[in-house]
Formats: structure tokens, sequence, C-alpha cells
């Protein structure tokens, strides 16, 4: 928690911490300044949107043939408006555009890529259930620095990502974040536009009482996730079992109650989608790191996500993150099930 008495900004972290960067020049805090500027304009037009009218869809598809929503169009826009002249990035890349979202010609190119998920939860939107932002930002790979960047520096395995974080349009809109150095939350205040330390060095509980699944997918689930459910749902005092399930079906508001409270989120493959149905760029890897730097652990079923090696900028991956001890368990009943690992190890093809 912050120290008893004092308002520490979010401006006033990021310059702080910026001497915990090697090659801090400036440009990466600057970088998180423009992008706070974009969830906050995403902060007030979502909490105007019920009395704007502005809800309903656009009749237009996303790149995955979903419809998309007035709000997540906006938020797209936004972002990419906030940080398109900033100078710091080679390129961008967001679940609702199809390849690199290119920094104008007659902009500065700089070191850093952005993904994100303008507007996660898209399926809440219409009734005021919590939605986010989520993102994640990679160094440029690609060596020259004056010029727009490629793919290769957008899909790059999630352990190289140097933040990540969210915004969550909930009870209060909260900033939770990571450079790397644990994850910090700031909640927003309207009334002075200003994000203040909430939570710092957040430590995710090494097991809790929840469990977070799409249980209407549990006909398409393999063996070992059905036995790990059932097994949460048997009567057992001494293990604090049944354990309660919570289900948004917004998953970066799914993975704060499970990084908040503990327990443990899974968007899992299945027999239907082999690789679940997030994001991986966009959205597991995201919110894999943070979990990690909580103290977390986050597979997609088997493996490490941060260790997954990306084909496809779009490409799916199952999720299964939170408390230490409760991904451990779903590890040990998933391993038991030697049809599941198979499908798993295929798991890598683009959907
Ligand atoms: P979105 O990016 O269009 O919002 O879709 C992803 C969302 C996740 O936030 C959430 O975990 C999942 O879809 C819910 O899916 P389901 O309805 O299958 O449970
Ligand atoms: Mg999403």
């Amino acid at each position: 928690m912050p120290h008893r008495g004092s308002f520490i900004t979010i401006e006033r972290h990021i310059a702080d911490q910026e001497h915990l960067h090697l090659y801090a020049t400036g440009a990466f805090s600057r970088l998180l300044r423009d992008l706070m500027l974009a969830i906050r304009v995403i902060s007030r037009e979502v909490r105007r949107a019920g009395l704007v009218d502005i809800f309903g869809t656009t009749g237009e598809e996303n790149v995955h043939g979903e419809r998309v929503r007035k709000l997540d169009v906006f938020s797209n826009e936004t972002i990419i408006r906030a940080m398109r002249y900033g100078g710091h990035l080679c390129g961008m890349a967001s679940e609702e555009s199809e390849g690199l979202i290119p920094i104008p010609e007659n902009v500065a190119k700089g070191s850093y890529v952005l993904l994100f998920d303008p507007l996660d939860g898209s399926s809440n939107i219409d009734i005021n259930v919590t939605i986010g932002t989520i993102f994640s930002i990679y160094r440029r790979v690609s060596p020259d620095i004056d010029r727009l960047g490629d793919m290769n520096d957008l899909i790059q395995p999630g352990y190289r990502q140097v933040a990540a974080g969210y915004a969550l349009y909930g009870s209060s809109t909260v900033l939770v974040y990571t450079t790397g150095n644990g994850v910090d939350m700031f909640t927003y205040d309207p009334t002075l536009g200003e994000f203040l330390l909430s939570n710092s060095t957040i430590r995710i509980p090494e097991r809790g009482g929840y469990y977070s699944i799409n249980e209407g997918n549990s006909s398409y689930w393999h063996e070992g996730m059905a036995n790990y459910i059932s097994h949460l749902k048997e009567i057992d005092p001494e293990t604090n079992r049944p354990y309660s399930q919570r289900y948004i079906g917004t998953a970066v508001a799914d993975v704060h109650r499970t990084l908040m409270y503990g327990g443990i989120f899974l968007y899992p493959g299945d027999k239907k989608s082999p690789n679940g149905k997030l994001r991986l760029m966009y959205e597991v890897n995201p919110l894999a790191m943070l979990i990690e730097q909580a103290g977390g652990v986050a597979i997609d079923g088997r493996n490490r996500v941060l260790d997954l090696v990306p084909e496809t900028l779009h490409e799916r991956s199952p999720l299964v993150c939170g408390s230490p001890a409760n991904v451990e368990e779903a590890l040990s009943f998933i391993e038991e099930d030697p049809v599941g690992e198979e499908v798993s190890e295929n798991q890598s093809s683009p959907s």
C-alpha cells in the first residue's frame, strides 16, 4: 500500500520508476503517459456511453468475423490517435485491426511496439458489466530505428514484453500495470483527472477459493479438465471445498479478481476449440506477465504462456492462470489425461 497520507500520481510513479530501466531515455515514460491519456478518454466515453446512446453495433465485422460494437471502434481509434504521433513506437497491432498499424510517414519512429485489445469483454458493453483495455509493450527487434517496424517486431514471445497492463472500467476505473518490477494498481479520480496509487507491489494469494471458467463448454472439455472442476466442487472442509465459481465473461475482469483474491481463471483448449478463445498477443500474454509479476503462474494448460512462440498476430491460446497452488493442482489433473495432452501439443497452429 502507498505511504499513509501521501498521494502518488501515476505520472510521479512512472518518473520514479524510470531509473529502473537500464536504457531509460524517457521515451518509454512518455509512451506510458500517452497511453494513460488514451485510457482516460476511453474511461470517460465508457462512463457516458449509456447517456449518449452510443451503444449498438456499427454493422461492421472485425477481422475475426465478430460483430464490432461502437465503443470498440471508438476505443481502437482513440489508442491509435493517442499513440501514433508520439515518436516512441515503430508500429502497433490491435485485436480489432488486421495487420500492423503503421506510424505515419512524416512521424519519427521509435524503439517500441504496442499491442492492445482496446475493449475486452465486448459482449458486456450493452449491459453495464465491467469491460477493460489490455496492453502489451515490446522493444523493437528490427535494426533500423528510422524505419517502420515489421511483423517480427510485433510477433514476439511473451517473455520479451517490457510492460503489460490493463485498465478496468468497473465500479471505479483502475489501472494495473507492470514494467517487470512487480505489479502496481492505480485508481482513477475523475474529478482530478488523475490515477492515484492504490496498491503497490500486488501479490496474488498462494491459494484462493474461487474458480472462473465458462462451464457452458463442459461437454467439450477433456477428461482432465472435467475431473479438475468436479474436484473443486466436492465437499471437503479440510481443503475448503467446494470452491465458489465466478464468471464475468470479460477475461480482464475475471483475471483481475483472480489477481486480487486468488484462485484460478481458465479458458482452456477443448474438443471443439483446441486453442480456446483468447488471443495470445492481446490478452493471454499481457495477463500472463501480470500474473507472474504478482507471484502467480500462467500456463496454456501445460506450458508456460510467456515461453510460447507465436506464429501469427491473431492466434488464440488457452490460458490457465492464478495462484501458484491452484494452477499446480489443475496441472496435475490435466497431466493425468493423455488425450488432452496430445491435443495441447498441437495447439501452436493458428486459429
Ligand atoms: P472479446 O475480446 O471480443 O471481448 O472476447 C474475449 C472475451 C473475454 O474477455 C472473455 O473471457 C471471453 O470472451 C468470454 O467468452 P465466453 O462467452 O465464451 O465465455
Ligand atoms: Mg478481448
